[in-house]
């Protein structure tokens, strides 16, 4: 590879990010598969959205950096240093599930230690909450970037034009990005906006704006850093549009083929960024078949060691319903 396409990227670097993206991509297949043996009520997952994740993920600086991600964010959560086995507990609502012991729904992630903030429901609001505390870290001069990220539909919010606006007069440390699946649910993009890209409307709040393919990993990464390094520098927020396929239903409680053509759903198909990442590496000579299959192997393994210690670990008990909830515990 050419190295002025690596971005001061080594090859250590390239396995770990490919090792990252596959582990999502396993962990969200397992979490469907268990919610179809009816282990699970509910799985929403970030098939195809697990490139981009790792491209924007990788520029940030774990133990330093704070992300506010939504339900699809298992690609940024492991970069970030959540582990299999705690996205599992967290999956199954167990006791020891850092997230929240088993009170939130479940892929609303939150691990204070390393950095990930919990999220509302309620689409849109951790945009809100990243500025918020772009503005105290700005303020007490601490050296960190906010990430957060929401889907195009997300983006109809107001909370969301409310945060791009204070970001942009305090030019605040923020990496606001939207990862653009063309549906919200059922309600596709055009639905949604008036323009074609969420990126444009950067502009009228005085940020930059860009929109990057989701399956060029290399270039998502490029924007990322780009972005993080101008946060860094004290020169305010962006806002970056990644074009990602979902690769599933909404969740496990959606059927697309009620508001997709058979076509559209095949055509899906080709945009798979795992299968390219890998392509990829092999084409620049990063990694051949052997590897790929051995990282695979180590993959399933660890995803198959999370999933059983996870559901043989305890479930929360009764009389702690209230605690985790409210400063001052509620006495049964
Ligand atoms: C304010 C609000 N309205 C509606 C919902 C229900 N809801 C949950 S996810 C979702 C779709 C969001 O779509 P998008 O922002 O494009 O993200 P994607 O799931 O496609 O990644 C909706 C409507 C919600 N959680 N909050
Ligand atoms: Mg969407």
């Amino acid at each position: 590879m050419a190295d002025d396409r690596r971005m001061g990227l080594t090859k250590e670097d390239l396995k770990e990010m490919y090792r990252l993206m596959l582990l999502a991509r396993r962990l969200d297949e397992r979490q469907w598969q268990l919610n179809r043996m009816g282990q699970a009520p509910f799985a929403i997952g970030c098939r195809g959205h697990e490139g981009a994740q790792i491209g924007i993920s990788w520029a940030l600086k774990p133990g330093r950096d704070i992300v506010l991600p939504y339900y699809r964010d298992l690609g940024v959560v492991l970069r970030m240093g959540m582990t299999p086995k705690e996205v599992m507990l967290d999956f199954f609502a167990k006791a020891e599930g850092p997230s929240s012991g088993g009170r939130q729904m479940p892929s609303h992630y939150s691990h204070p230690q390393k950095g990930i903030v919990t999220q509302s429901s309620t689409v849109a609001t951790q945009t809100l909450h990243a500025a918020g505390m772009a503005y105290a870290a700005q303020q007490l001069k601490e050296d960190r970037v906010f990430y957060t990220s929401i889907g195009e539909g997300s983006a109809s919010q107001g909370e969301f034009h409310e945060a791009l606006n204070w970001a942009g007069v305090y030019k605040l440390p923020v990496l606001f990005v939207v990862q653009n699946n063309q549906y919200a649910i059922s309600v596709p993009a055009s639905k949604q906006m008036a323009v074609d890209r969420v990126s444009v409307r950067a502009a009228g709040f005085g940020l930059a704006g860009v929109t990057v393919d989701g399956l060029k990993i290399l270039d998502v990464y490029e924007a990322a850093k780009e972005a993080v390094e101008r946060a860094r520098r004290g020169e305010g927020a962006t806002l970056l549009e990644v074009m990602v396929p979902r690769l599933t239903g909404h969740s496990t409680d959606d059927d697309p083929r009620t508001y997709m053509t058979q076509e559209e759903m095949e055509a899906l198909k080709h945009r798979d960024p795992v299968g390219h990442f890998a392509s990829f590496l092999k084409e620049q000579g990063v990694v051949g078949d052997d590897e790929l299959a051995a990282i695979d192997q180590e993959v399933r393994k660890e995803v198959d060691q999370a999933t059983d210690e996870a559901q043989k670990a305890a479930d929360p008990r009764p009389e702690d319903l209230y605690t985790r909830l409210y400063a001052t515990p509620i006495e049964l």
